[in-house]
């Protein structure tokens, strides 16, 4: 089981694509465990990104992450870095096929309507910067009981 942390970036809310998006995630069978709307500053998306400190598209980045309020949400499930991972599609929607987020809602790399977790490991250290332990709340769903382990 595992957990990972999805932004849905200021271009997401400012669209209208919040439920659209949600909805996507939910009917792939991951749980939604955290949820909310912040206005992220500077200092929470340079934390954020920190990975990418030294990248020529940094500062633009960082206006762009905290231009207007963002949707944070940790998800919960099998596989779930990589479930999310798919789901959004390539960095750049220009190579992100139909199917995917980008790949149906976005043209440029800068507003490309999500963020998810690349690994477990970012997974943790980025939850526990937009989330404390006791604002997320885990649950099973009854279907689960009929997954097989492979
Ligand atoms: P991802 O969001 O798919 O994990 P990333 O971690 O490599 O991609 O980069 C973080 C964000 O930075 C990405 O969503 C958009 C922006 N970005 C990445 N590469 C870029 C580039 N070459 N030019 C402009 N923005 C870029
Ligand atoms: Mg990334």
């Amino acid at each position: 089981m595992q957990r990972t942390l999805v932004l849905l970036k200021p271009d997401s809310v400012q669209r209208g694509l919040l439920g659209e998006l949600i909805s996507r995630i939910e009917r792939r069978g991951l749980r939604l465990v955290a949820m909310k709307l912040i206005q992220v500053n500077e200092t929470l998306a340079r934390q954020h990104y920190s990975d990418h400190i030294t990248k020529p598209f940094f500062p633009g980045l960082v206006k762009f992450i905290t231009s207007g309020p963002l949707l944070a949400i940790v998800t919960e499930g099998e596989n779930a870095v990589k479930i999310i991972r798919s789901l959004m599609g390539p960095t750049d929607p220009k190579d992100a096929p139909p199917g995917t987020i980008r790949g149906d809602f976005a043209t440029s790399v800068g507003p490309n309507l999500i963020h998810g977790s690349d690994s477990v490991d970012s997974a943790t250290r980025e939850i526990s910067l937009f989330f404390s332990p006791d604002e997320i709340i885990s649950y099973t769903r009854d279907i689960e009981k009929w997954i097989i382990e492979s």
